[in-house]
Order: C-alpha cells, then structure tokens, then sequence
C-alpha cells in the first residue's frame, strides 16, 4: 500500500501545481455556454465534473489515464505467459497512479486485495437471509452497506482527527479493501441465488479476476477466467458523468466514505438505460433466438423484432450511447474474443447479425444520436458461452469491474480537495421567463 500511495503522491504533486494554477487564474474562464435543452435533457454534454482517471471521445471511446483500451489490454501485465488480457487489478493500479505497474507490483496488489478479502460474518449473515428471488443487484447494495461500518475513512473522520489533507489517504484504504470484498460477496450472492448457498472458497493462488471466476464455479477453464479478466478490465471506467460514476462522486463529495458511496452508485447501475441493459441484451437475443425456433435469423426477421421492440416502447438493449458517436470499443474488443473462441456459438451469430440489423432500424427513427452497438450488447453472450447465463446476475459482474473506476476516482477527488457537488436547478416558470420570446 505504501508504493501505491507514494506514486499515487508522487503524481498530485507534479499535476498539483497546474491545477492550483488554474483555480487561481482561470477560474473564471468560459467551458461553453449551457442550453434550456442541456437543463432538462439530462446535462448532456455539459462540461462540469472533473474526473482524473479517464476521458471518453465520442468517435474514439474510452482512455484509461490516456491510454485506450487496446493499449491497456496489450501492456497491460497479464495472468500467465499465455493469457492476450490486461488485468483489471493492474488497471485499476493504472487509474490510480498514470502508471502501468510491473508484475511484482501486481503480485503484491493481489496479495494485498486477498488480505482484505474477508467478509464480516454479519455481512455474510445478512446475504445469507436474503429472499433468492430478490435482484442480485439489490442484493450487492446491501452487502456494501452492511461493510460500512468498517470503513476507516468513516471512523477517522468521525474520531475529528483525520486532517483534510490525509481524507484520500483513508479514502485509498477503504477503496483496497472494497475492491478486495466485492468480489467474494458478488460471488456468496450468486451461489446463494443460483446454486443453493454451495460456496466455493477463494483460491488465494488466482488473481483477482481469476479467483472471481473460480469462485463463481460455473466453468473451470482459463478461457473463462480469461473473458472475466476482459470483462473485469473493460468496464472499469467510462470517464465521470455515467450514472455510476456521476453518483458516487456525488454522494462522495458530500464527505460519504467509499461504502456509501459506492452502494450508491451501484443502484445507478441497476437502471434499465445504464448497467441493466447486460441483462436486457442477453434476454432480447435469447427471446428472439426462441421465437425463431432457433434457427439462424435473417437479417429482415430481426430487422422486424427490432421494429416490433420499438413499437412496444421499449428500448433496444445494447445500443445507443450517451456520448458515443460510434461502435463502442469495448464491444469490439468483446467481439475479437468471441470470435476466436467461439465464433459458431448460436448466440454470437445472433449478435453478429443484430450488428448488421439493427443500427438501420434505429437510423430510421431519425432521434436516435448513436444507433451502433455498446458495450453491453455482446457481454452477456460471452458470458453465457461458458455456463454464466443467468442474464439477472450480469450487472453484478458490471458492478465489481465498475468498482475499480468509482473508487480510483474518488481516491483522486478527496486529493484534489473536490468540493461537495451542488449544481443550480431551476424551475420551468424561471425558464419560461427568462428566454427570449420575441
Ligand atoms: N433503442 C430505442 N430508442 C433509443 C435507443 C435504443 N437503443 N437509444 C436511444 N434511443 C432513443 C432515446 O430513448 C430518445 O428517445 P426519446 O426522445 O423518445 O426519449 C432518443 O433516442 C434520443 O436518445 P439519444 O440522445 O440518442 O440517447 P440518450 O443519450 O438519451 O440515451 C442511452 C443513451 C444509452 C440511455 C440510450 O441509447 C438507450 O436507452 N440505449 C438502450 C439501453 C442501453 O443499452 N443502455 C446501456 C448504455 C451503456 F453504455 C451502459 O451504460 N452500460
């Protein structure tokens, strides 16, 4: 912990200067006008956050700390001498300090992670007394809270000694262990759901993804391990005004410890429009491969389904972006994985032909700003090739790799002394008076 914290250090102190630089001498400098359509369509495209771990283009996707995420799963220390997958603990040391971590300083982060592994037995008591049939994402939610209580973040600031120049310290010690205890709790809550409570203890000889999917125990092979150390790395951050990453800033900013907040943001995510749409994707392929009878679809009849969903006034689950203008790499990325693993799964032919399908459809509509593919819209179908296909559970596995961005970014507000988020909001009688009707 204490490398991390000195690079982590190392780095406010040589982007500190510009950033008090800029408070003091341009802090009255214009970022563009904001519209009566920006105020009530939901700030898109508004420039007033800061989040330091990463910046998404429209037309060229996601940069971790500048890198895209070709670059992160190429440099990025692997598992083993044949794993082709960047690993998500070593992105997360990336968000953290700019830095691509060498293997013995990923050896030394999981070693850490697997330390702080352990789950409270009230944790593990509440999870067990959870009803089966409600949502796994409510269930994580939950699991985070009842973790909050060890948060060293709230008991510093709550002794008044914790000075504010030591919050992210605390904070980088919360976030360490809830990376560590996520995945144990997402995985007691899917053996608890799905396999009568029969837990597979953790294999402190993985990494952390590795042991995620091991104790998940729907597929021992490395294949598996290996699309949930892709799925693991490619979620992690989508820069700071997404709904998970934008709440648990929030809830951050007002001095919440990391449990809080991220509990928070991952009842964001468990929105239909937002990390759902996992579960929705997989669920729309799986009806529409039924009602086909299984057979391989032509592109007219899921053209039609596509059309019959839109009539239905719902959307279409894994397309569209809020701020995407173009296929989303990490769908792309997903897709080469697919391809050279299991290019003849039934599923993955389905979604290769809905590629194809459905961007026209939503063209069509002339409303729709980004018609191509997300990154949910191929997550489940990988996932489901290797016995994960309980399509209820996928925006879990969304949550733990979300954890990673939430968490380095709120280690980096505290740093920066980010001041409690409080935007102005207006009524629509103060709209109407102050346009200019003539
Ligand atoms: N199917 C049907 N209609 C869609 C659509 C889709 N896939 N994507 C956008 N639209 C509609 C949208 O509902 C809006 O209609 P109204 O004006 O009638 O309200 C119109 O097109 C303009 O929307 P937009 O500006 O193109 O997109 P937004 O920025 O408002 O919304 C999304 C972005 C992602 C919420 C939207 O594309 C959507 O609902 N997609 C389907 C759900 C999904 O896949 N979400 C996951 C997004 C992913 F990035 C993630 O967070 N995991």
């Amino acid at each position: 912990v204490a490398t991390l914290q000195g690079k982590i250090k190392a780095l406010a102190e040589k982007k500190g200067p510009a950033f008090q630089k800029l408070k003091k001498e341009h802090g009255d400098d214009s970022l563009g006008e904001v519209t009566v359509n920006m105020c009530i369509g939901g700030a898109r495209g508004i420039k007033c956050l800061v989040s330091e771990t990463s910046l998404l283009d429209p037309m060229e996707g996601i940069r971790y700390r500048g890198r895209t995420l070709e670059e992160c799963n190429q440099q990025l220390p692997k598992a083993s001498a044949t794993s082709k997958v960047g690993l998500p603990e070593a992105s997360f040391w990336l968000l953290l300090t700019d830095e691509i971590p060498t293997d013995a300083e990923v050896k030394a982060l999981n070693e850490e992670l697997h330390k702080r592994a352990t789950l409270p037995e009230s944790t593990t008591k509440l999870i067990d007394s959870l009803p089966k049939d409600m949502h796994p994402m409510t269930q994580l939610s939950m699991g985070l809270l009842s973790l909050q209580p060890t948060s060293s973040f709230q008991k510093n600031y709550r002794s008044g000694t914790m000075k504010k120049t030591d919050y992210w310290v605390h904070v980088l010690d919360d976030s360490l262990s809830l990376v560590a205890q996520i995945s144990p709790l997402a995985a007691r809550i899917f053996r608890n759901v799905y396999f009568d409570g029969k837990h597979i203890p953790a294999d402190p000889s993985l990494d952390w993804a590795g042991n995620y999917a091991h104790m998940l125990g729907v597929n021992n092979s490395e294949a598996f391990k290996d699309i949930t150390r892709l799925y693991l790395m490619l979620h992690a951050d989508h820069e700071g005004g997404n709904v998970s990453a934008h709440t648990t800033h929030l809830v951050g900013s007002a001095l919440s410890d990391p449990y809080l907040s991220y509990s928070a943001g991952v009842n964001g995510l468990a929105g239909p429009l937002h990390g759902l749409a996992n579960q929705e994707c997989l669920r729309w392929l799986k009806n529409t491969h039924a009602t086909l009878g299984g057979k391989e679809p032509t592109i007219d009849e899921l053209t039609k389904f596509a059309k019959d969903t839109l009539a239905s006034g719902k959307v279409i689950p894994g397309f569209g972006h809020g701020v995407l203008r173009k296929t989303d790499p990490r769908y792309m990325i997903q897709r080469d994985f697919a391809e050279a693993n299991f290019p003849d799964d039934p599923l993955f032919k389905l979604a290769n032909a809905c590629y194809k399908a459905i961007p026209p459809v939503l063209e069509a509509t002339g409303k729709v700003k980004n018609p191509w593919p997300n990154v949910d819209a191929l997550s489940g179908t990988c996932m489901q090739y290797y016995n994960l296909d309980q399509e209820d559970y996928y925006t879990v596995v969304f949550a733990v790799s979300r954890s990673l961005g939430c968490m380095s970014n709120m280690v980096w507000s505290r740093l920066m002394g980010l001041p409690i988020e409080r935007p102005k909001s207006v009524t629509v009688d103060w709209l109407v008076n102050h346009v200019d009707w003539s």
